[in-house]
């Protein structure tokens, strides 16, 4: 069984040591020099030379499943204290008007990379990279 981050060419090794498969693999993304979600589900193949190999759909990055959207900001402290100041009770921080983790952002108050790793683990749930089951 093939397992492993998704992106690190499990399929491409596959592909390599099945003459005539083609199996999808995928560009290594160019935003962030990384492999994309490729292979949605396992599947199994058989070996030419005997065996079978089961390729399976990688992680992209640690799993912040069992998380809700909103829930995200309480796991950064000064994210969280400051969002007690945003004019709306579920501001995302990232575009709302009275945001106050906005405003701490550009006054150099909270960092602007753990601003960016709060968006970073936002966007991920967007694009729903975390499988169930994970
Ligand atoms: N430079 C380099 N690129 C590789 C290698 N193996 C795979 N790649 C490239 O990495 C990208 C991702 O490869 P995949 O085989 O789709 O990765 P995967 O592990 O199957 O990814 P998931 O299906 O998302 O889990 C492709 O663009 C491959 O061409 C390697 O050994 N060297
Ligand atoms: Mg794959
Ligand atoms: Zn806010």
């Amino acid at each position: 069984m093939l397992s492993g981050h998704s992106g690190v060419g499990k399929s491409t090794l596959l592909n390599a040591l099945i003459p005539g498969l083609d199996v999808r693999t995928s560009e290594i993304s160019m935003a962030h020099d990384t492999g994309m979600h490729t292979t949605t589900f396992s599947e199994m193949f058989d070996l030419p030379h005997g065996g079978s190999i089961i390729d399976t759909p990688g992680i992209k990055g640690f799993g912040t499943f069992d998380m809700e959207k909103e829930e995200v900001g309480h796991y950064f402290r000064e994210i969280f204290q400051t969002s007690a100041d945003c004019r709306y009770n579920n501001c995302t921080h990232t575009h709302e008007p009275g945001c106050a983790v906005l405003a701490a952002v550009e006054e150099q108050r909270i960092s602007q990379s753990r601003y960016n790793s709060y968006l970073s683990m936002l966007e991920d749930k967007d694009e729903n990279k975390y499988r169930q089951g994970y």
